[in-house]
């Protein structure tokens, strides 16, 4: 085992080249210096690799093996074998060059067999990831703790029925949210992938919604007790794998925050994948969470259209990405967030240059998104087109309506003898527009 990486040693760094670049490992559109709308695409973009998918999963499906040879993978994953996996991975995102990566406290420590066993093991992550971030440069856009692999988490981390396991969850959340801290990240967040049921037979879903609601009122308490300053983020996502996850999308989660007092304090991290098996469009949850005003973050992704679960795919439609980037402009960008890739190759994508390939074109594919968006802003038809939708608001009928009782309103209509005529919503106009300025 070396102490160098070497896994990707054959790929040279990826860099800009433009879009008539025939180089297939390169940048086409992603130029991480040029300023858009007052800001670098690196400051709108906050790109981050994920630790799990992109180091940590061997390929495997329910079906069969792994598939790759991440030969840090190959044995038990004790304390070498996870420093080899870290500093393989750092190797990665700086020949990627984006500036940010994500982890679960699992995905970056040895297997630890007890509570004691995985506060020392973290422990000695930490130390490591600190030293390969001052090395590189690279920052820490969110942490998380990983309550849903392990078999005690199988009904639940904070909503299951054993308070063992509540407190167990309890120890791995403090430890990853002291170690987002300490690291300097931007975010934590809270994924409930366990947090949720099989069958109302056997659960208590108002005493496991109250739980989940202690959970997170005693995460947002020790935040605040340990003067971490980024955000704290719940990604929605509705089943997958429980039957029914309770933080099911961005709606359901701002009326979680609101029962338990912490629509002020949490936001969401959004994530395409997840918005579609909900039955949305990304750029839905995108609006929703904006007007809710809970916009955090952003796992991107994509599902198949013809599969109805996570499928994990890297983006690669400009058109979804330019109605994406859309929503995020509209929301203000980001200020902690950041584009994290949730996404995972295929299992087939065995060579270590797929992992490349899928970055990459997910990156350009964002960043011309990017560029569509801040042009069609700039051009501003569109967003004349709504505003002009609403303008009756700014009239006599539309101030009563605003601010009149039932009866002021009502009779307003009958003094004027209102007769109001559907006017078009120019659906498929707009349509044409995007498409203008994605071809
Ligand atoms: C699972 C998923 C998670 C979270 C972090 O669907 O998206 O990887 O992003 O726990
Ligand atoms: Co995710």
């Amino acid at each position: 085992m070396s102490t160098q990486p070497t896994y990707f040693a054959e790929i040279a760094p990826i860099t800009f080249k433009g879009p008539d670049s025939t180089d297939e490992l390169s940048y086409r559109f992603y130029d991480k210096n040029r300023v858009v709308m007052g800001k670098t695409m690196e400051d709108h973009l906050r790109f981050a690799v994920c630790f799990w998918h992109t180091f940590s999963w061997p390929g495997a499906d329910i079906f069969g093996a792994g598939t790759f040879s991440r030969p840090w993978l190959a044995g038990q994953m004790d304390s070498a074998a996870a420093a080899w996996k870290r500093r393989e991975g750092f190797d990665f995102i700086q020949k990627l060059d984006v500036p940010f990566y994500c982890f679960h406290d699992v995905d970056v420590m040895a297997v630890a067999t007890n509570a004691a066993e995985h506060q020392k093991y973290l422990a000695e992550a930490v130390d490591d990831l600190e030293r390969l971030q001052g090395e590189t440069g690279r920052k820490l856009l969110w942490g998380t703790a990983n309550l849903f692999s392990h078999p005690r988490f199988a009904a639940g981390g904070a909503t299951n029925p054993d308070p063992e396991v509540f407190a167990f969850g309890a120890m791995q959340v403090r430890g990853a949210l002291e170690a987002t801290h300490r690291l300097g990240g931007s975010n934590y967040v809270l994924w409930g992938g366990r947090e949720g049921y099989e069958t109302v037979l056997n659960t208590d879903l108002k005493k496991e919604l109250d739980q989940l609601g202690r959970f997170l009122n005693l995460v947002v308490e020790h935040k605040h007790k340990i003067g971490f300053n980024g955000t704290i983020l719940i990604e929605p996502k509705p089943h997958e794998p429980t039957k029914h996850q309770y933080d099911f999308d961005t709606a359901t989660v701002y009326g979680f925050l609101k029962r338990y007092g912490l629509e002020n304090e949490v936001k969401v991290n959004i994530e395409a994948n997840h918005a579609t098996l909900a039955g949305h469009t990304f750029e839905h949850e995108l609006a929703m969470a904006n007007a809710l005003g809970i916009f955090g973050s952003i796992d991107a992704n994509r599902g198949d259209h013809q599969n109805g679960w996570d499928t994990d795919q890297f983006p690669n439609s400009v058109e979804e990405m330019t109605l994406a980037m859309l929503e995020v402009i509209r929301a203000g960008g980001f200020t902690d967030g950041g584009f994290n890739f949730d996404s995972k190759v295929r299992r087939q994508s065995v060579d270590a240059a797929d992992l490349f390939y899928g970055h990459v074109g997910a990156i350009d594919v964002i960043a011309k998104g990017l560029l569509n968006a801040a042009a069609l802003v700039e051009d501003g038809r569109l967003d004349a087109f709504k505003k002009a939708r609403y303008a009756g608001w700014d009239g006599e009928v539309g101030k009563v309506a605003t601010s009149g009782s039932l009866a002021e309103v009502a009779d307003l209509a009958l003094s004027k003898n209102l007769n109001p005529q559907p006017k078009s919503g120019g659906q498929e106009r707009l349509e044409n527009l995007i498409n203008r300025f994605c071809y």
